[in-house]
């Protein structure tokens, strides 16, 4: 058990080259928004409303950096030479895709940076991160570097924390960190289980795998992050992901199912196998002090398609003083019918979820990121939120301060063809210079 334990949600900060280049095959709304203008700056605001809001509800937020691009490193590597502005020239006429993953903002989708084990399930009482090595597309492919980076500069106390690096790039550790991970727990603070949701197996070639999208989290790499933070087997659950909802575009479990405290709320068409998942959730939970309350949406309330383009289950599931909970959700939710009258009755049913709030992040929606693909969960003790870096935390002066430095820096809108303007490389530079400033964290770029 950890005392006064509580969620701190870190999202990911817009950063200043968001844009639309159709990356991530099998996230649908990726590949619908390919090649369309973005604009970052209401893309960076947008993100900073949400965090505003809760923070002022008093929810622990606290915020994750975006990172520097373009990646010349990357671009280098595959064989663009000359000058900064040459490679980025070169890359821009030869592979304008690969050019654009240097220019990826995804570190936004701060879901996907790490798995976050508490220190109530840990073997050695500490809070475990493992980077997630996103080897499955190449834009995502590099992000671990800079975010073992961040996390280490954030979370250096090592009384208190472990930050491990990234598994092995290969397919075999596929990973996409806490996007498809859960945990259930009586509160944040006491033990809990840990849920590890995969897409396939890696040394089973009899295992069933989606046939039309990739399945980017294997079996073999959630159990090596399991063993990494050294979680109890009796209190740690592998379920499968149903393929077929991989097909229909749940490219990360957290599009279909969320967990908090003792609430799974999840789609019935989520896991290949709902029943011997329930099953396997109640037993482990027979070793804590919690009990399940799942929260089962059919296929006849809400589509799987419904559920992908509103992005229903990719909503924040949050603990409130008074033991309720609120759901936040995007605002698609309420423009999609059959989703607007399922949350309705939900909350009006008084099962637990007694609030819904609704943000408008279509900037991040476009490219398949919803309001838990923003953020990372990490509970922290009261002696470990005291422990980690203090300058990420988000108050009142630091959105005001990043809101200011957002409308200095951000363009309102980016085109593909912007990215070969190689004004922008310098205007993100000087950008995240500014930014190692405001969150106190000198040397966060060297
Ligand atoms: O990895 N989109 C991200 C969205 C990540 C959402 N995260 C969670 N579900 N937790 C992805 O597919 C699109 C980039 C582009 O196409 O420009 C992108 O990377």
């Amino acid at each position: 058990m950890m005392n006064g334990g509580r969620e701190f949600n870190f999202d990911g900060l817009v950063g200043p080259s968001h844009n639309y280049a159709g990356l991530s095959f099998g996230n649908v709304a990726s590949f619908n928004s390919v090649r369309s203008a973005s604009n970052p700056r209401q893309a960076a605001l947008q993100g900073l409303t949400k965090m505003r809001t809760l923070a002022s509800r008093g929810f622990a937020q606290a915020v994750l950096p975006p990172q520097c691009r373009p990646n010349f490193e990357l671009l280098r590597n595959v064989g663009f030479t000359g000058s900064d502005a040459d490679v980025i020239a070169r890359a821009y006429k030869q592979a304008p895709a690969i050019l654009s993953s240097a220019y990826s903002a995804a570190p936004m989708w701060a879901a996907n940076a790490a798995t976050v084990s508490p220190s109530a399930d840990t073997d050695d009482g500490r809070v475990h991160f493992t980077v997630a090595n996103l080897n499955s597309k190449l834009h995502r492919s590099y992000e671990h570097t800079q975010t073992e980076r961040s996390l280490r500069a954030v979370f250096g106390d090592s009384r208190h924390f472990a930050v491990h690096a990234a598994l092995p790039s290969t397919p075999a550790f596929g990973d996409e960190g806490a996007a498809n991970h859960g945990r259930l727990c009586a509160a944040h603070g006491a033990q809990g289980i840990e849920i590890f949701v995969y897409g396939r197996v890696e040394f089973d070639a009899q295992a069933a795998a989606p046939r039309r999208f990739p399945a980017r989290q294997t079996l073999e790499a959630s159990q090596a992050v399991a063993r990494l933070h050294g979680l109890d087997d009796s209190r740690t659950v592998y379920v499968q992901q149903n393929p077929e909802v991989i097909d229909l575009g749940v490219f990360h479990n957290d599009v279909i199912a969320v967990a908090n405290g003792n609430v799974l709320f999840y789609h019935e068409q989520a896991f290949l196998d709902e029943a011997a998942t329930l099953h396997a959730l109640r037993c482990a939970m027979a070793e804590t002090e919690a009990t399940l309350l799942p929260i089962r949406v059919g296929s006849a309330e809400v589509s799987v398609a419904d559920a992908v383009s509103s992005y229903l289950f990719n909503s924040q599931l949050l603990s409130k003083p008074d033991g309720r909970m609120v759901l936040v959700v995007p605002q698609e939710c309420r423009e999609t019918d059959a989703v607007a009258r399922y949350l309705q009755d939900l909350v009006e049913s008084g099962v637990v979820i007694d609030e819904l709030l609704s943000f408008d992040l279509r900037q991040s929606m476009r490219n398949g990121g919803g309001p838990a693909c923003l953020r990372l969960r990490v509970a922290l003790s009261a002696a470990e939120a005291a422990a980690m870096h203090q300058g990420v935390i988000m108050t009142e002066p630091l959105y005001e301060n990043l809101a200011a430095w957002v409308e200095k820096h951000y363009r309102d809108r980016l085109s593909p063809s912007d990215l070969a303007d190689p004004s922008l490389a310098l205007e993100i530079n000087t950008a995240l210079d500014e930014l190692s400033g405001l969150l106190a964290l000198p040397g966060l770029y060297a």
